[in-house]
């Protein structure tokens, strides 16, 4: 019998820490810790040490609903202009009666910051910082004079809270004062009488308050207060624990009590010891994290590579232009989007937004919040193949707020049933269209149900289908039953109005619009087939979906963007809409080539991208039509062009999207699932190593997810498969499919199968 763990490898040497020989001179150079709830950054400073924090539920503005009145009137006037071709009529009506109102959506914000002064600590030596990706722990180390200094720092989620350790190597050297603050103008610090520091204040008069409370726990010597400060004098450690809550209890009540909230935390963690907290928080971290391992270099390479530091070792792939040079930077990037998406979205949270968790500005890029024509959707790319299933979750509560504030917008926008979301939500979940024509693009809703459905294709969870999955895709569903029209032309059933993000004029029926409405009917009629329900639905959708517009291949070839051919070949727009059906749909397969190799034509035209996520999404695109070299191309232009020291990703300004695309994206070229055989059993077919580039000829990549409950671990030399284990979670039939040939297995639940190069059987058993 042949033991296989599903979920439990070391990260390869070498590939799980970002180090660096000096502290963060800016908040990009800081290092994230993060518990889904609460982020941090620990900046690693030494005589002033800066962790600027936040708590995801804390933004301006308050409970609203952004429909604009009167534009439900207004619809059928627009659509008339755009029938008619009066193109700027019809943008100009849309702008001043359908968008939302007010225009804009609410910001996400900062919390505050915890500063730490150690008087004389100007000059150190030996100075070290680190983020450790395996136990989710920032260090900073340095020495002054003989005694050694270190700082370590996380945030817990099972203990709610962000906790800090100071420690000095020779007994009673540490001193410290202990400060908070916040850039909220109406906040206000004190410090209680029993060793803690308060932060009270507000986002705006009617807006959402917030509180964090600060306990000082040292170890040995003195505390005492001064003013708003606790100093701590020759401590031999010190134990910091900060919570921080708000008002939020939902997107339409936020009167809770976050001083209360506070407390009631605090008082579940007295007693606790900094190794209780510590263990508490590296296993539950390690038992998502260390579910995946990817070596994509020798072990003597990754450790020589990991003896630079990761500041030094960006500017070397940079100065080069390419990543080729250092594939366990690659291994590094990837493990650190696992370890992001674990950090910014866990069972409670909100969902990662355009930051993550990481914000310090009142006035963050895009809001900070969550945009739906890619970002958004993007963040959760690696959550279901990289093997952190349950980091999904805080999407699905997303999607469940917008089917309610979704259904008022598609009732009075659009006189429909079901609910609908454009191009942007934030914490008020609303769903209106927002900031300019481009906002008026109906189709978010039924990208985010493609969340819903490919976590059942990967864990196949009927419960989840039931209660969760399909109620929202049905409602989806029955909004584009009653609210797409009949294009002139052809009679085709179209958007209208609608966008092809981010370009064009406002138009009708753009592709992107098509493929994610006719993938969403398929779904829920498939859907509704499993679960022997609404049987009047599956009639009426497979009968409307005949009448969708087929794909259409413009005059050179290409996949058209929009009903008209116009697409231009020098078009290197950063969006890929028309690619959708490619990917992160799967509806475009090499068994169409017609359409496959019209949608790589276009591929090949839009050229490399510009924003960080827009090199990321060209990763997973060229690995579906099978280029390895092209989608590390991407992934290099990404790395050398558009990453922070700290390897957070750059949109312009630092967006976490593409931290996570490429995650994914590199996933997508070691494993693919998407395809199914041709016939009536519609089997999965996983791909092995379906786009592996020259430059990686011999690694190893274990733990990743494919559909159907299968956990695939892998190992190549010389550019080829040499061994693959496959563990079954769902004892589904499956088709293993790699260069060399593919062979068809049938599994039972538990079982794990090891093949060799050739795919030929070694061994089999149950776990
Ligand atoms: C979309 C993109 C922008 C940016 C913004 C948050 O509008 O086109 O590049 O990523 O979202």
């Amino acid at each position: 019998m042949l033991l296989v763990t599903v979920g439990s490898a070391m990260a390869p040497a070498g590939t799980a820490r970002l180090w660096y020989a000096q502290p963060a001179a800016k908040w990009e150079e800081a290092l994230p810790v993060g518990s889904g709830r609460l982020g941090a950054m620990v900046f690693g400073r030494t005589a002033t040490e800066r962790i600027q924090f936040n708590e995801d539920t804390l933004w301006t503005g308050k409970p609203h609903d952004y429909v604009r009145a009167g534009s439900g009137d207004a619809l059928p006037e627009v659509r008339k202009l755009l029938a008619e071709g009066k193109v700027k009529e019809a943008e100009a009506l849309g702008r001043s009666r359908l968008l939302s109102d007010p225009v804009r959506q609410k910001a996400y914000q900062p919390f505050g910051d915890l500063w730490l002064d150690f008087p004389g600590h100007e000059t150190v030596h030996d100075y070290h910082r680190e983020l450790d990706l395996d136990r989710a722990i920032a260090v900073t180390s340095y020495r002054v004079g003989t005694v050694t200094y270190r700082r370590e720092v996380f945030a817990s989620h099972p203990a709610r809270a962000l906790i800090v350790r100071l420690s000095a190597s020779g007994d009673g050297a540490l001193t410290a004062r202990i400060r908070l603050g916040s850039p909220h103008r109406d906040s206000r610090v004190a410090a209680g009488d029993d060793a803690t520091l308060h932060l009270d204040g507000s986002v705006q008069p009617d807006g959402l308050k917030f509180a964090a409370r600060l306990q000082v726990i040292p170890d040995g010597g003195s505390l005492r207060r001064e003013g708003e400060t606790w100093i701590i004098a020759g401590a031999r450690s010190a134990l910091l624990i900060l919570v921080a809550e708000t008002s939020f209890r939902s997107y339409t009540d936020i009167t809770a009590d976050p001083a209360q909230r506070c407390l009631d935390a605090l008082r579940t963690l007295r007693g606790r010891t900094y190794a209780s907290l510590q263990e508490e928080h590296t296993a539950d971290h390690q038992q998502l994290f260390r579910r995946v391992s990817l070596a994509l270099a020798s072990p003597e390479a990754a450790l020589a590579a990991d003896a630079r530091p990761t500041d030094v070792r960006l500017k070397e792939v940079r100065a080069g232009g390419t990543v080729v040079s250092d594939p366990s930077l690659v291994s590094l990037h990837f493990a650190y989007g696992r370890y992001l998406l674990i950090a910014s979205s866990r069972p409670g949270s909100q969902p990662a937004n355009l930051q993550g968790v990481w914000n310090e500005l009142l006035d963050p890029p895009w809001e900070s919040k969550w945009t739906t024509n890619i970002n958004a959707e993007m963040n959760y790319w690696p959550a279901e193949v990289t093997h952190l299933t349950e980091c999904h979750t805080p999407l699905f509560d997303l999607i469940s707020d917008l089917v309610v504030s979704g259904a008022r917008t598609a009732r009075s926008l659009y006189r429909s049933r079901g609910w609908v979301l454009h191009h942007n939500t934030d914490l008020w979940r609303g769903t209106a269209p927002i900031n300019n024509i481009d906002g008026l693009w109906p189709t978010g809703g039924a990208w985010l149900c493609h969340h819903l459905w490919e976590h059942y294709l990967f864990t196949g969870d009927r419960a989840f289908l039931a209660e969760r999955a399909y109620p929202a895709m049905r409602d989806a569903s029955l909004f584009f039953v009653d609210s797409l029209i009949q294009e002139p032309t052809h009679g085709w059933l179209v958007t209208s109005p609608s966008f092809s993000p981010e370009q064009g004029t406002l138009c009708i029926g753009p592709t992107m619009d098509t493929q994610l409405i006719r993938w969403l009917w398929q779904a829920t009629v498939e859907a509704a087939r499993q679960l022997d329900r609404d049987a009047g639905l599956v009639t009426e959708l497979s009968g409307r979906l005949s009448r969708l517009p087929p794909p259409l291949v413009g005059q050179h070839g290409q996949l058209q963007e929009w009903l008209e051919d116009v697409d231009k070949p020098n078009n290197q727009h950063r969006h890929l809409s028309p690619l959708w059906a490619l990917f992160p749909g799967s509806d475009i397969v090499p068994t169409d080539p017609v359409v496959f190799n019209a949608a790589k034509r276009l591929l090949t035209w839009r050229g490399d991208g510009s924003t960080g996520w827009s090199y990321a999404w060209r990763i997973p695109l060229w690995a579906r039509v099978g280029d390895g070299d092209y989608a590390l191309r991407q992934l290099s232009f990404l790395l050398t062009k558009r990453t922070l020291p700290n390897l957070f990703d750059l949109c312009g300004p630092f967006q976490i999207d593409g931290n996570f695309g490429a995650t994914a994206g590199v996933a997508e070229m070691l494993l693919q699932s998407h395809q199914r055989t041709q016939d009536p059993a519609r089997t999965v077919v996983i791909d092995l190593l379906p786009a592996l580039p020259q430059a990686w000829p011999a690694g190893h990549a274990t733990g990743l997810c494919a559909r159907d409950g299968f956990v695939v671990d892998q190992e190549w030399g010389e550019g080829k498969l040499t061994r693959v284990t496959l563990t079954s979670r769902l004892g589904r039939p499956v088709v293993l499919r790699s260069r060399s040939g593919e062979v068809r297995l049938e599994t039972r639940a538990g079982e794990s199968v090891a093949l060799d190069g050739s795919l030929q059987l070694i061994r089999s058993g149950t776990r």
